[in-house]
């Protein structure tokens, strides 16, 4: 039986990226998202090998109830892939709209617990299996505007290492895989649906593809069961970092 991948945020960038990179190499995918048309659409192009469940993962009975009720030929779940996420604005704190703040730490942290929680049993009784969450640069280094974004990736990336510290010894790996730039539906989602805006971020650039999250993705999971690679972080070329701010009067 060929192992199962569980991806979240399937229906766009990063994650159908790592869908159809994991059915290329011979394995099943459980596909979700909240867009159903999308899902229908990739299941039409991919075939048997996938099973998309309709899920929002902010819904905590419908996550644990998804990972609970997989089809036979579709569990356990060797590979979670938690990548649901988005940031929205990017004003500055002060002026920020407080429903977009929920939005991210219900989708980002909360979204994410749940995930983890309601697949992590499986793999236990498996005796087997590896968590890949999606954190980003922006857990690490600040930037204006990057505000409770940053911070809920800095959650996804300690949970991440907590999660390593309790499962330490159980065939379990878990890997926090931090991108920065990178060209999906990311900005037009950040700049609520403004496609001008969102492709300028991208212009005169090589921004990280989705297709280089999926490799990444896939190098991780296909490393040596003796080994854990707990982190990645990973650029775009032409980004850095910036200098510290010092202002003058
Ligand atoms: P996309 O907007 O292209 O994809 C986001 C995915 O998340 C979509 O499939 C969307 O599906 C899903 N999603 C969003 N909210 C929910 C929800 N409540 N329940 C279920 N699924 C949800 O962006 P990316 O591929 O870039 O983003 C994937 C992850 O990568 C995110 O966690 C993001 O923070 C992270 N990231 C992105 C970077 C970038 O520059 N692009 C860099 C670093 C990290 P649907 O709308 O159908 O529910
Ligand atoms: C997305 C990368 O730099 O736009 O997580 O915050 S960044």
């Amino acid at each position: 039986m060929p192992p199962t991948a569980f991806v979240t945020g399937a229906t766009s960038g990063f994650g159908e990226a790592i869908t159809r990179r994991f059915v290329a190499e011979g394995w099943r995918v459980v596909a979700t998202g909240r867009r159903g048309e999308r899902l229908e659409a990739l299941q039409a192009e991919l075939g048997d090998a996938v099973h998309t469940i309709v899920l929002d993962v902010r819904d905590r009975d419908a996550v644990i109830a998804a990972a609970e009720h997989l089809p036979e030929g579709f569990r356990p779940v060797r590979v979670l892939v938690a990548n649901a996420g988005l940031a929205l604005g990017l004003g500055p704190a002060d002026r920020a709209d407080l429903d977009d703040w929920d939005t991210m730490v219900d989708t980002n942290v909360k979204g994410l617990m749940y995930t983890v929680r309601a697949v992590l049993p499986q793999m236990v009784a498996a005796g087997g299996g590896h968590v890949v969450t999606i954190g980003s640069v922006a857990g690490s280094y600040p930037y204006p505007g990057g505000n409770v974004y940053g911070a809920t990736k800095a959650f996804v990336a300690q949970l991440a290492l907590n999660l390593r510290a309790d499962l330490v010894a159980k065939g379990i790996r878990v890997t926090d895989i931090e991108p920065g730039l990178a060209e999906t539906e990311f900005s037009v989602v950040r700049f609520k649906g403004d496609a001008e805006k969102a492709g300028k971020v991208y212009e005169g650039i090589a921004p990280i593809r989705p297709e280089d999250i999926a490799d990444t993705v896939w190098w991780a999971v296909t490393r040596p069961p003796h080994i854990n690679v707990n982190r990645i972080e990973i650029m775009a070329e032409c980004q850095s970092f910036g200098p510290f701010q010092v202002v003058r009067s």
